[in-house]
């Protein structure tokens, strides 16, 4: 399994000049990115052992690479903006779930499942919610599946609950939201149906590569 440590190295590109109150919160932001590290680094451990208890087993690994990255100070607060919500520290902590992330990217879409539900009998978190948009995509094409976890990270002595987002898909559906990412969905431009249409067939065609590519491996007996 290959880490890497930033998915999202667009996210620390730097920022234009902002408010003195923006720069504070900002700074107690970076203040608490030890309690985002503490969780992000609870469910890479837990990655680990799993993938260590499957070498030992002799299995098949599932796991294509993993990345993480804490969601940055610009970025989240166009977030909270979109959710209609000022940029203070206690939205922060409160209301977001993934501003610790991590991103697992999975061999073929059973994969999927299966690394959800050895995530899932881990008791070093607490599971809050899952989303399925491989079962269920958005309407802009988009498939992942999205658990919300919530670790118990010590901080300065004081226990606080930090919740990560982990993002399970294929190499397809990765290399589709990179793109798309960086292409629309922040940008400012306004709506294109055409274009909407076109990235949403790109999804359809990468899901049925992942569907054949999934269907040859059952076929040489790689999964079941
Ligand atoms: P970024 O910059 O990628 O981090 P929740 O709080 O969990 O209930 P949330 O987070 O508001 O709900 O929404 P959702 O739909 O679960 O999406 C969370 C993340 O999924 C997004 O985070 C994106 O990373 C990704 N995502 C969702 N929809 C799309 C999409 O249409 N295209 C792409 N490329 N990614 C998508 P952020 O913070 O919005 O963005």
């Amino acid at each position: 399994m290959k880490i890497i440590s930033e998915y999202d190295i667009e996210q620390i590109k730097p920022q234009t000049p902002q408010s003195a109150e923006y720069l504070e919160i900002t700074k107690k932001f970076r203040q608490m990115s030890a309690a985002f590290e503490g969780a992000i680094d609870c469910v890479m451990g837990t990655l680990k052992t799993i993938e260590q208890e499957m070498i030992e087993s002799g299995l098949r690994i599932p796991i294509h690479s993993v990345t993480s990255r804490i969601k940055s100070p610009d970025s989240t607060r166009q977030k909270l903006a979109r959710h209609g919500l000022p940029y203070t520290i206690d939205n922060v902590m409160n209301n977001l779930n993934d501003i610790a992330g991590v991103r697992i990217i999975c061999k073929y879409i059973t994969d999927i499942y299966h690394v959800r539900d050895l995530l899932l009998k881990s008791d070093r978190y607490t599971f809050i919610k899952e989303k399925d948009y491989v079962k269920t995509p958005k309407p802009s094409g988009y498939r992942s599946l999205h658990l919300i976890v919530e670790t118990d990270v010590s901080v300065d002595g004081e226990n606080r609950k930090i919740r990560c987002e982990i993002q399970l898909r294929t190499s397809a559906m990765d290399s589709w939201a990179s793109l798309e990412h960086n292409m629309r969905y922040k940008s400012d431009l306004p709506e294109n149906e055409q274009i909407n249409e076109s990235l949403k067939s790109c999804a359809e065609a990468l899901h049925n590569t992942d569907l054949e590519m999934q269907r040859i491996a059952q076929q040489l007996g790689i999964i079941s």
